[in-house]
């Protein structure tokens, strides 16, 4: 199955998105509660997309993101607020009190329903989607007509259209269709990854809590109060087939504290997966008629849990400035979107690359530097400004276009 409209439907649009995934999702519904209308392609089928296991927090900017674009009535009734999170070294705990510090919290929900959630919507409003598209190929980006080229069912198509919105994650082929010479990357690889699984037992505890243990990182999250999203890091070299659930266990009630452990439900595991973590940005993140938003973009590990929502920020920024272009012919946000963006960007590169820095053992570290990880630990622990720098931060920082 590689469409979901009628053959019939031209191949000529407003915007061709390509990627389905929250940003290419979430630009899609935006654009059409605007009546500006989008054609969106994947190399995946829905059911893929649906089934990747990703991110569990949600800004207060992106939950508002969600509600504005009419998809947000399971998330209002499942999403589970949380107003702070458990920062912890070799078994000592800090919370980070979110709503006194910030007057703000977040909200547990996985991507996983957030994409379901678009779909619903999307295909409700009969969003043309090619699904299984296959040599997709952006041209004439830096002319005022460029097209987009794919395989569908065998067939050869081109979309004809006014903007092409990369929304294709990090190996997508929108960034790759910049000239080298027009494009600077910037990439930090981490020497770890995490492992992660998925549990149907109570988390251990009702907020979350990032720990740094002499033997490494563990992440105590949730996707709801009977489903525990748990990570440990690993080798970056680490294969899933190493870590049956027994030696996951083990380690996980090690670093995550004894106090924590004490109430550590575990069960058999239905999901296991190990993700690399990078820092990446793409500069500049338009090129002629190309927008790039979200992975296509940008990376972070996710420490700071900021991947999903930093794509949600590109996007309320991209939908903002096409609805401008086409109801108000005004381009100023669409020439300032890469500044703008990017500007936001590297606040949460900071951000991400600081908590990632801070919560896990580098093999590289000497003494002196496993030091200094304890004495920021204690340092925010005893600093009500050095914990609202992390709140305001994990909360989500304002658009730039709000400042
Ligand atoms: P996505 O990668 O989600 O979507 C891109 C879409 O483009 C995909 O559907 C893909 O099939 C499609 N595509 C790719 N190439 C194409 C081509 N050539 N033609 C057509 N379509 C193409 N973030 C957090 O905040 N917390 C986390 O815990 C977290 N864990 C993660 C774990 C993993 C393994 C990964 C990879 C990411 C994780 N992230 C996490 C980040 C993640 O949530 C992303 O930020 C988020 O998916 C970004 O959404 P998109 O920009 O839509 O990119
Ligand atoms: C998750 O629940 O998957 C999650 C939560 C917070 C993070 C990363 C992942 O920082």
């Amino acid at each position: 199955m590689s469409r979901s409209s009628p053959a019939s439907k031209p191949l000529k649009t407003q915007v061709c998105i390509i990627g389905s995934g929250p940003s290419g999702l979430l630009l899609s519904q935006l654009l059409a509660k605007a009546g500006i209308d989008t054609i969106v392609l994947d190399r995946q089928d829905r059911a893929h997309i649906e089934s990747r296991i990703r991110a569990g927090v949600l800004e207060s900017g992106t939950v508002q993101a969600l509600q504005e674009a009419g998809v947000a009535d399971r998330l209002n009734q499942e999403g589970i607020a949380h107003s702070g999170f458990d920062l912890a070294f070799d078994g000592d705990r800090h919370r980070i009190d979110l709503a006194s510090l910030t007057g703000k919290s977040v909200v547990v929900y996985g991507q996983t329903e957030v994409t379901k959630d678009l779909f619903e919507a999307r295909c409700a409003d009969a969003q043309s989607f090619f699904f299984d598209a296959q040599d997709v190929t952006p041209e004439k980006l830096t002319t005022n007509n460029p097209t987009v080229r794919f395989v569908a069912d065998g067939q050869t198509y081109v979309i004809h259209c006014d903007y092409v919105a990369g929304c294709d994650g990090f190996r997508g082929v929108s960034r790759a269709a910049i000239p080298e010479d027009a494009l600077r990357t910037f990439e930090r690889v981490y020497p770890f990854g995490w492992l992660g699984i998925l549990v149907d037992t109570p988390p251990v505890s009702d907020e979350l809590i990032y720990a740094n243990h002499q033997r490494g990182f563990a992440l105590a999250s949730m996707r709801s109060r009977t489903r525990s999203r748990y990570y440990i890091q690993c080798d970056s070299t680490d294969e899933i087939s190493a870590w049956s659930d027994e030696r996951f266990w083990e380690e996980f009630a090690l670093r995550i504290g004894s106090n924590a452990a004490t109430h550590l439900h575990t069960g058999p595991s239905f999901e296991k997966s190990i993700a690399p973590l990078r820092s990446f940005v793409a500069e500049p993140i338009r090129h002629g008629r190309l927008f790039l938003a979200g992975d296509a973009a940008h990376i972070v590990p996710p420490t700071g849990a900021k991947g999903l929502n930093l794509a949600v920020a590109d996007i309320r920024c991209l939908s903002r400035a096409l609805i401008e272009h086409y109801e108000s012919d005004n381009d100023h946000f669409l020439d300032t979107y890469s500044s703008t963006v990017l500007k936001r960007v590297w606040k949460v590169e900071r951000f991400s690359w600081h908590l990632t820095t801070l919560m896990h053992q580098f093999p590289s570290n000497s003494p002196f530097e496993k030091r200094m990880q304890r004495a920021e630990f204690d340092y925010i622990a005893s600093s009500e400004a050095a914990s609202r720098s992390i709140a305001e931060n994990y909360v989500g920082l304002p658009l730039e276009w709000e400042d």
